[in-house]
């Protein structure tokens, strides 16, 4: 038990019959509210931080958890709220607490929890919600809408509290949801009415649940890990596939001893980048395609075969070869497997524990990979990281995204503590290839959605719960979504550094109007804006940069000094391509000429 939970909480309503000095009295009189009681129930199980926005009916608990001692980070949209959240629960294993005021509060707070769910990242969407016997007579309450309901299909777990003596449970279940098993997004529906609930204050603090063991390890079944090792041991083009499971599974030294020991390449998916340093001699990410084509066993570790991985068959993975090929999986979602294409060893249990069994299994006389393979990767992966060097070297005018990208490559390897946020379609792709990470879980970006909007509320998590320097690497379409949190950025004097890839517009800023009409064409958005002046707006600091020197300086100051800046990086408008890498996604009226 925490400190928090025997210092009794004090009591907001007093018995007014109450006689001074009547202590034992008083004990057996004090209540206690709904408001203190969700307080005291987040506090005990160290939620440390809220993000929200404020409103009817949740405005006063804003207030009383800040006068508690909670950190709250108040938004200007709740979506980005949510996001911060996620992105908090990704980077802390404790549930991310997103809080919003009811019916379009919690719509803008929802795309943020589906997307953690699809993630896998904990977070809990608390909302407060009108009237039930309104509600549910459908009889206009203000804000009025059936919130359960509309949560449940969106996340792993949907609950509403009615009572103030079930706030505890309720939250201690909202919190083991969000936790266990796979990780994902969890609603709990706070009515108005319960916060003024109150009740015995000793049985309400009786009734607050601290949760034990919230995510239990899950150790793999023996035989299983056997299977694994024996489909490892045949292989003669092994390949280790980390994802971004591997990153949240903090399981850092144990999935170094693994790459390390069995002497196997790997490939981290994006957000795994930075488990081991993008320039550790194993890393395959330089010959990407060669060894999804060739790796005859792959074993894969907290990575899902979806579209991200072409689902496990097809060009991507050497076509025809792809049915010789034998799946490893690390997963703690036994229905993961088998998913996309059969799973030859699936090993379900905590990616901890498991790669520990793994590492275990190996013994001492592990054959390293043949040597044929593992020169034909280096082979490729120096001539591929001597072609990218010649490109990054170039300085061409206006300024491109390898030629940006490559001084923020510079200054994040000078700086590897910094965490960086990635949005965009072009700026993410070359960004994910170019920027090399060097630490785990200082990558967060549009993960598996691919989703827009996720960039200021990232870059708030990250530097509210690491303290750390933030480098959110923008499309200035992606930049728009949340575009207007720069004021929170400020208002909070947060350590992030915005860098916009302003190329005029999604993918690039030169479609036209095929009408011929005045209205530009679909994708392209106000030319040269100047995206520095919204920062300068809230007193952070602007910056335009038009070339990669004047880029880095400004990139290199606002790290050393942590003032919330943004630099408006002119890139030509015609160095993008349509979709980014995923051009072949996108369905077209008509091939273009
Ligand atoms: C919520 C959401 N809406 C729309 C999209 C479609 N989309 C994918 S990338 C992108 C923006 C790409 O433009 P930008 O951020 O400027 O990057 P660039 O390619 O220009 O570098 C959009 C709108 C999406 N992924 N998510
Ligand atoms: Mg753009």
């Amino acid at each position: 038990m925490s400190a928090e939970v025997k210092t009794a909480p004090a009591p907001l309503v007093a018995d007014a019959s109450r006689q001074p000095g009547d202590v034992a009295a008083a004990q057996s009189a004090a209540t206690i509210d709904g408001f203190q009681l969700v307080i005291d129930a987040l506090k005990l199980n160290d939620i440390d931080t809220i993000f929200g926005l404020p409103g009817i009916p949740i405005t006063d608990l804003t207030r009383k958890m800040q006068a508690e001692g909670l950190r709250v980070i108040s938004f200007r949209h709740e979506q980005h709220a949510g996001n911060a959240a996620a992105a908090a629960g990704f980077l802390t294993q404790k549930p991310g607490i997103c809080l919003t005021v009811s019916a379009p509060g919690f719509l803008n707070g929802l795309t943020a929890l589906a997307n953690a769910t699809t993630n896998c990242f904990p977070m809990i969407l608390i909302s407060g919600s009108s009237e039930r016997e309104i509600v549910d007579l459908q009889q206009g309450d203000y804000e009025e809408m059936d919130q359960l309901a509309i949560a449940k299909p969106l996340c792993k777990a949907a609950y509403r509290v009615l009572h103030a003596q079930d706030i505890g449970i309720g939250i201690a279940r909202a919190i083991r949801s969000a936790l266990s098993g796979r990780p994902g997004g969890v609603y709990l529906d706070l009515p108005a009415k319960l916060f003024a609930q109150t009740m015995d204050a000793a049985e309400g603090r009786r009734s607050l649940v601290k949760v034990v063991d919230p995510a239990p390890r899950q150790l793999p079944a023996p035989d299983a890990v056997r299977r694994a090792l024996d489909v490892l041991k045949g292989a003669k083009r092994p390949l280790i596939l980390l994802g971004k499971g591997a990153a949240y599974a903090r399981a850092d030294a144990e999935i170094r001893a693994l790459v390390e020991k069995t002497g196997i390449p790997y490939l981290p998916m994006s957000m795994a980048k930075g488990l081991l340093p993008d320039t550790h001699p194993q890393s395959a990410s330089a010959t990407r395609s060669y060894v999804l084509a060739e790796a005859d066993v792959v074993l894969l570790v907290g990575a899902r075969l979806n579209w991200l991985l072409s689902h496990g068959k097809g060009k991507t993975w050497g076509g025809a070869n792809a049915n010789e090929r034998q799946f490893i999986q690390i997963d703690i979602s036994p229905t993961e497997m088998d998913s996309n294409v059969p799973i030859a060893a699936p090993l379900v249990g905590d990616i901890g524990s498991c790669v520990s069994a793994l590492v275990e299994g190996l013994g001492a006389k592990w054959a390293k990979p043949p040597a044929e393979w593992t020169s034909a990767i280096a082979e490729r992966r120096e001539k591929n990281l001597a072609k990218m060097a010649e490109t990054l070297a170039k300085n061409p005018s206006p300024m491109n995204f390898h030629s940006a990208l490559n001084v923020i490559r510079d200054v994040v390897k000078a700086n590897p503590e910094a965490i960086v946020v990635n949005e965009g379609a072009n700026t993410l792709d070359f960004a994910r290839s170019i920027v090399d990470m060097y630490e785990p879980r200082k990558r967060l970006d549009v993960g598996t959605w691919g989703i827009m909007g996720i960039g200021m509320g990232y870059a708030v998590a990250a530097a509210v719960t690491t303290g750390k320097p933030v480098i959110a690497i923008e499309g200035d379409s992606a930049f728009g979504f949340s575009g207007m949190e720069v004021e929170t950025i400020c208002r909070y004097n947060l350590p992030v550094c915005v860098v916009v890839f302003n190329n005029n517009g999604v993918y690039r800023g030169t479609d036209v109007n095929a009408s011929g009409g005045a209205d530009v064409a679909p994708t392209v958005f106000v030319k040269g804006a100047r995206y520095d002046k919204l920062m300068e707006a809230f007193g952070g600091v602007g910056v335009h940069a038009t070339t990669p020197a004047e880029l880095g300086k400004a990139l290199k100051e606002a790290v050393a000094s942590g003032k919330p800046t943004l630099i408006n990086a002119v890139i030509d408008e015609t160095a993008g391509t349509e979709s980014g890498r995923i051009t072949s996604l996108n369905p077209q009226a008509a091939k273009k000429k």
